[in-house]
């Protein structure tokens, strides 16, 4: 080899090496929770490790539906927030990866519980009420009494008045659906399910879209987490936020290490960060209200008042399970959606 030769192979192997060894100090994120907190987390984690990040934002419901599409090739190393129950469909059907973090016991009961029922292929990061926030303008503006339990959604005056995510897509509106059949039995939730439909003007795709849509007096009444309500009233918007009076479920919001990861090392430190404190404890700073999974870190003070939610017995491993997904999810499209309007 004639000396340019020999320096062009040196420069190339540098390439590749440096290459590789960015490639290494990375991590995907699949981030389920709102955009500015996934910003927040991502942007605090690679200040604080120095390991750079991938972030993709997406609804918990299609985030499952790539880990299970990519099962083959996974391109994300760590699926970060999101209601809880798709990661334990997920766990069950082997997409996410075993661990078990020496920080476990710096969690709240609900918490570990989460990790427990997975067989330690999820974590529970926080948790969050359900419930619908109503522009109160418009509804003093039509002279209507305000709403206060899931009951008053199906009445005929709020025909058209009602927004709500679609539970395919969105994990917020599959804890809507799981929390009507757990509080009324599967046919009548099914029977309140289509009376609602006839009062829904859209389903969005992400779930806290008909809380902000509420919000700009879009729709009279969006469904969506309590805590994501009263971001959106934190704005200035004139919306009030409802924890229905016949109770209403909640979410164990997760986190899970991606199986066959090309990046497993740096997806465990920021499961690790993400764990801590100290990146639980910006959550709010990012209109994020939820309860903190970490003991230690104060609630946040916009966060519902939960003696005042009347929190159902949540089922999480009857509705965090695959079968029941599969099922209620193809009932759901086949009654409920297809219907006229
Ligand atoms: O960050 C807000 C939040 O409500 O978003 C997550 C939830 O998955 C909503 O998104 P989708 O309904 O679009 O899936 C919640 O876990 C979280 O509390």
């Amino acid at each position: 080899m004639n000396r340019v030769a020999v320096t062009f192979a040196a420069v190339a192997l540098g390439c590749i090496a440096s290459t590789a060894a960015r490639a290494q100090n990375s991590v995907t994120v699949y981030c389920g929770v709102d955009e500015n907190w996934c910003r927040g987390m991502v942007t605090a984690f690679t200040k604080a490790t120095g390991i750079k990040t991938e972030m993709t934002r997406q609804s918990a419901g299609e985030i499952y539906a790539r880990l299970r599409a990519e099962k083959d090739n996974p391109r994300g190393d760590i699926w970060w927030g999101g209601t809880g129950d798709p990661h334990l469909q997920a766990a069950e059907e082997g997409l996410s990866e075993e661990y078990h973090s020496p920080n476990l016991n710096k969690l709240t009961p609900w918490a570990q519980k989460q990790a427990e029922r997975s067989h330690y292929r999820t974590v529970g990061l926080y948790l969050g009420a359900l419930g619908y926030g109503y522009n109160s303008e418009e509804l003093a503006r039509r002279k209507m009494t305000p709403p206060a339990c899931w009951a008053d959604l199906i009445k005929p005056e709020y025909k058209g008045e009602v927004q709500i995510a679609d539970p395919n897509s969105s994990g917020t509106s599959w804890t809507t659906l799981a929390t009507l059949v757990q509080l009324m039995g599967e046919d009548e939730g099914f029977a309140f399910l289509k009376k609602l439909h006839a009062n829904v003007n859209e389903y969005t795709k992400s779930g806290a879209a008909p809380a902000q849509a509420a919000g700009r007096g879009e729709t009279l009444v969006g469904i969506a987490f309590q805590h994501d309500v009263i971001d959106v009233a934190k704005h200035g918007n004139p919306v009030v936020v409802v924890s229905p009076c016949e109770g209403t479920g909640y979410e164990i919001g997760s986190m899970s290490l991606i199986k066959g990861a090309k990046h497993p090392e740096e997806a465990k430190k920021f499961y690790e960060f993400a764990l801590s404190a100290e990146a639980q404890a910006i959550a709010p700073s990012f209109g994020s209200y939820q309860f903190p999974s970490n003991a230690s870190v104060p609630i946040p003070k916009e966060a519902p008042d939960l003696s005042k939610v009347k929190l159902i017995d949540y089922d999480f491993a009857k509705y965090g399970s695959s079968a029941v997904r599969t099922r209620l999810l193809g009932k759901w499209t086949a009654e409920v959606k297809s219907l006229p309007r």
